[in-house]
């Protein structure tokens, strides 16, 4: 994210003057969809700062909406996927024709050109789904379209698409079959910035050139078109998603996501939108980290590194002042696979994370990269069926809690469940006795969250001494389950 040059931020009335007119017949509900036309009324008039009013003029669609971020926040942990014809180059996806580095080893014209041999025949969608459903995690987000514009879905208005590969299968619809049948609430990424498409940015010169797009430009509309249209297939032809995951490269206003969210509240009220096309969207969407201090309404989380943060207030807010987010992050140092990449982050590294993230409200989407042909790699799933295992024994401490009272305890973390605090402890202490700072609250019991062990525990001046089993019960993470009143 950030300047890394200088363009045009086009506004938004220019933009809506270019697209307006035209796509107002190609967007009719009709045009694309075989699911009935929505029957609430027409959205009014368009106004700049009201992207939301169809659900908030609307109490039923509304509800929707909130059912379905108060799900989101509960859920607490995903699985990511990218996946694409790179995978058969062990490259970075997109990365590679954006910003080329020796360290890939691949030119732009090989890049583009690996889907003609992009045969993933051992796909199985519902290994998958299972994995994710092993390791706790309760939602799943796949990449449709990443900046390099390669579709994994049967688009209509493109022939640079899975169906054209000799797998010929539409991947996204196989695995939202697989996800509707198994229960699994699936997202959808789908990247506004799309190297392919010749209104994006002149495609007679290399990426590298004109990587972030050319808005300038008098194609630019028809780009704009190009991606409502594909949005609105992904929602209106596929599975519903429970969220569109859009990944901007900074300067995001430029994809006029007023105009796209408001048609997304319009097709599918309850479908969640991240904060990466230019309006602040459902979510905030920290990249590879975890925020130091409790995200707050206001902020704009996204991306890597950590400088955004340093206006978050330290301290806790209140329930209505939290900003819903969820951290991104790769098990090893690249999105898509790569088999060079062996840097993987253990199992209690992983654990420790979403229970970091947790611990201050958010949610953790963790990255698999699928093999080119179709299977994740066994270091991904020893991983996942770790997390797993841990979350089958302390998930209470997981889904449904919020940020907890106790922040950045140098041995763990907190979470809370109304009257439930949730005390992770990853440094175990030595003399079977752990300290807690004031909890503002009286304790009435101090259980081993896993098993139910009692402890006794003994008020001071500054909290609380619990008396501890001599060795820890999980090395990444032992739950002690304390019940406030
Ligand atoms: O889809 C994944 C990334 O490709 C995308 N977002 C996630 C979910 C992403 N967009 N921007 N960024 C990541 C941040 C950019 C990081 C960079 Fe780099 C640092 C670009 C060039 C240097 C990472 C490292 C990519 C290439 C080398």
């Amino acid at each position: 994210m950030g300047d890394r040059s200088k363009q045009w931020n086009l506004s938004r009335r220019a933009l809506l003057r270019a697209v307006g007119a035209g796509t107002a017949a190609a967007f009719s509900s009709e045009s694309l969809s075989s699911s009935p036309a929505p029957a609430h009324q027409q959205p009014a008039d368009d106004h700049p700062s009201c992207w939301d009013e169809v659900n908030d003029v609307d109490a039923a669609r509304a509800r929707q909406w909130e059912r379905r971020m108060a799900w989101f926040n509960e859920a607490k942990f995903g699985m990511f996927i990218h996946w694409g014809p790179c995978s058969l180059a062990s490259v970075e996806i997109s990365w590679p024709i954006m910003r080329p580095a020796r360290k890939w080893h691949i030119t732009q014209e090989e890049y583009v050109n690996l889907y003609k041999r992009f045969n993933p025949v051992k796909y199985d969608p519902d290994a998958w789904v299972e994995l994710a459903r092993q390791a706790g995690q309760r939602y799943m987000v796949l990449v449709t379209k990443h900046h390099d514009g390669f579709c994994m879905f049967d688009s209509t208005f493109t022939d640079y698409k899975i169906t054209n590969s000799p797998y010929k299968k539409d991947i996204v619809r196989l695995l939202g079959d697989a996800c509707q049948r198994h229960g699994m609430p699936l997202g959808y990424y789908y990247s506004p910035p799309d190297m392919h498409h010749p209104d994006y940015r002149d495609t007679t010169k290399l990426v590298k050139e004109n990587w972030e797009g050319e808005p300038t430009r008098h194609q630019w509309p028809n780009y704009l078109q190009y991606m409502q249209l594909q949005v609105r297939e992904l929602i209106c032809r596929y599975p519903t998603p429970f969220v569109l995951w859009f990944d901007g490269l900074g300067h995001q206003e430029k994809y006029d996501g007023y105009h796209v969210v408001r048609m997304i509240r319009e097709l599918s009220p309850a479908t969640l939108v991240n904060n990466r096309i230019g309006v602040p969207g459902d979510f905030g969407t920290p990249e590879q980290v975890v925020p130091r201090s409790i995200p707050v309404k206001g902020a704009a989380i996204q991306g890597i590194g950590r400088s955004q943060q340093k206006e978050l207030p330290t301290g806790l807010p209140n329930q209505e002042e939290l900003l819903h987010w969820e951290t991104c992050m790769t098990i090893n140092n690249t999105w898509a696979y790569n088999k060079n990449d062996r840097s993987f982050k253990s199992t209690e590294y992983l654990i420790q994370t979403l229970v970091d993230a947790a611990s201050k409200g958010g949610n953790f989407l963790l990255n698999v990269g699928p093999t080119p042909e179709g299977t994740i790699q066994p270091e991904f799933q020893e991983r996942l069926r770790g997390i797993g295992r841990w979350m089958k024994n302390n998930g209470d401490s997981i889904y449904g809690t919020t940020f907890g009272p106790l922040q950045n305890l140098p041995y763990g973390r907190t979470t809370a469940k109304g009257d439930m605090v949730y005390l992770h402890v990853f440094d175990w202490p030595a003399g079977q006795k752990l300290m807690v700072p004031d909890l503002n609250a009286r304790v009435l019991d101090v259980q081993m969250l896993d098993g139910g062990k009692r402890l006794e525990f003994i008020p001071n001046a500054s909290g609380l001494t619990i008396k501890v089993p001599a060795r820890a019960q999980d090395q990444a993470d032992t739950v002690l389950a304390i019940k406030t009143g």
